[in-house]
């Protein structure tokens, strides 16, 4: 069949099955409530089409939320055996599985990410993290943990896997007998309002969970707000910095995931069909909207010439357009800003004298779209090389020795994930020991589960979120 066909199938009853109100109100205190700010509009990125009014919270309908969350916290869920937290939290984590089609949809509509990669990955990891967390609530006091909440957890999340984060912030905060006011990002508030529905069919006791949509200034009133005792922040460096600032000399709680420029390094005995798959998932999955993204692909010289064929004849295959179509592979870029961002960030490459490579595929005319793109000719000069593009855009450069790729994978102030391929044992192991990467991926990209920890090195944060390690965060 003609790809072009495949490529912009509509997918309306998918659309139908998500119940998308005009407007929505802040969820403070277990009720949806009219925010005292102005509103802003969400656009679905793949067809320009404004979804939803959304509240956009100001300090006071902050600090309504906080309190919300303070008396929660004193009457409530701090003093709630960890049993009976575990029944909410289970009973979300079942909801959740329950209604994942219609958040998988929601998800893909609001964000651009393609349904597929929703509805397989976003959705089950989601439900796998209150799943998780709820087997904790009631075994933190024998092992070792102590009972001992911190308070009320200020959460600020990004808009690459809205939903994700959200689970990664609220299902930890809540095991552990905090409450918690999140805030969204501004393109991606609907799944966090959905996730709100979801508490209260859950019963979840009012104010454990407030949701507070806005922009910067909302996410700033938040973190700011002197009754906080935990802020929790997933986003760029340059705003986690700012937080890290604004909270030194309080006794405020800090956890940032910040950004990465991880390398995905092939040596050339790696099964080279299995890492260019690596390779493709690595950079391609949410349209490289990852902060783990593997973004820089560092292959050894002796077979870089193959990689790159194969990379390239693969990439050819790569279906781009309609988010709800269950072909697609590449969705649509979340922000026009973010892709102001790509082009100019892909502009400079061409510039520095990088040679670019784009897969051959037709863009839809409305929505944000971008082709998936490589860049070869790379030097570790290059703003490409350097900067998180945040964009379906592999940089690649080459190596000849482990020692030389270790010193390339290493030379960057990220330090959030990398990947390493190849068929030996020993090498894997001496490789990963000197990455200084918080996440080292052996002939595999991008898996995540809830038992295991994730977070950086160096710029790229503090502090761990998954398994066990990301119980302290919310405990003293
Ligand atoms: P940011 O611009 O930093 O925004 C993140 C969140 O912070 C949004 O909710 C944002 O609101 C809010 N915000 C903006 N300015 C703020 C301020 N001064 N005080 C408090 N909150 C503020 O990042 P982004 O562009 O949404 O996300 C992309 C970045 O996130 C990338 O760098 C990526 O690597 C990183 N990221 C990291 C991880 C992990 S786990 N390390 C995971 C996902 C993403 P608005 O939406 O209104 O701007």
């Amino acid at each position: 069949m003609a790809r072009t066909e495949l490529e912009y199938a509509p997918a309306p009853e998918s659309r139908s099955i998500v119940d998308i109100k005009a407007s929505y109100g802040l969820f403070v205190g277990g009720e949806f409530v009219d925010g005292h700010g102005s509103s802003f509009k969400t656009v679905n990125p793949a067809t320009e089409e404004v979804l939803a009014e959304v509240a956009e919270a100001d300090e006071h309908d902050v600090d309504l939320a906080v309190k919300a969350a303070r008396r929660a916290y004193d009457r409530v869920w701090s003093r709630m055996p960890g049993s009976e937290r575990a029944k909410y939290l289970f009973r979300i984590a079942r909801i959740i599985a329950e209604r994942s089609r219609e958040l998988a949809v929601l998800e893909s509509i609001d964000n651009g990410k393609p349904i597929r990669e929703a509805r397989d990955v976003d959705v089950p990891i989601v439900a796998a993290h209150f799943f998780y967390y709820a087997g904790w609530a009631d075994k933190l006091r024998h092992s070792g943990y102590g009972e001992t909440p911190l308070g009320v957890a200020a959460q600020v999340i990004p808009w690459n896997f809205p939903l994700m984060m959200l689970a990664w912030k609220v299902a930890p905060a809540l095991a552990c007998g905090n409450t918690v006011v999140l805030k969204p990002a501004e393109t991606t508030p609907l799944t966090a309002l959905l996730f709100a529905e979801i508490c209260q069919q859950a019963e979840l006791p009012p104010g454990v969970v407030n949701i507070v949509t806005g922009a910067g200034a909302t996410g700033q009133a938040l973190v700011g707000h002197p009754d906080v005792d935990k802020v929790a922040f997933t986003g760029s460096t340059e705003v986690g910095k700012a937080i890290a600032r604004s909270v030194a000399g309080t006794d405020k709680r800090l956890t940032l995931e910040l950004g990465g420029k991880a390398a995905n390094i092939v040596f050339d005995d790696a099964p080279l069909d299995q890492a260019v798959e690596g390779v493709v998932n690595g950079i391609f999955f949410n349209q490289g909207h990852v902060c783990c993204a593997g973004s820089r692909l560092l292959v050894q010289e002796s077979v870089a010439e193959e990689v790159l064929h194969r990379l390239k004849r693969r990439m050819a295959t790569l279906r781009v357009g309609d988010p709800l179509d269950k072909n697609t592979d590449v969705g649509a870029i979340n922000s026009p800003e973010q892709l102001a961002r790509i082009r100019e960030l892909s502009e400079a490459g061409e510039a520095e004298g990088a040679e670019r490579w784009t897969a051959p595929c037709q863009l839809p005319d409305t929505g944000w779209w971008f082709a998936p793109t490589l860049f070869t000719d790379v030097t570790q000069a290059h703003r490409i090389a350097r900067e998180e593009i945040f964009g379906p855009v592999l940089s690649v450069l080459t190596f000849r020795t482990p020692a030389e790729a270790v010193a390339k994978a290493n030379n960057t102030p990220y330090g959030l994930s990398a990947g390493i391929w190849s068929d030996k044992g020993s090498r894997i192991l001496q490789v990963a020991s000197q990455l200084r990467a918080g996440v080292v991926w052996a002939n595999t990209f991008n898996q995540f589960d809830p038992t295991s920890p994730f977070g950086g090195y160096k710029e790229s944060g503090q502090g761990r979120e998954g398994g066990r390690h990301g119980l302290e965060a919310y405990l003293r």
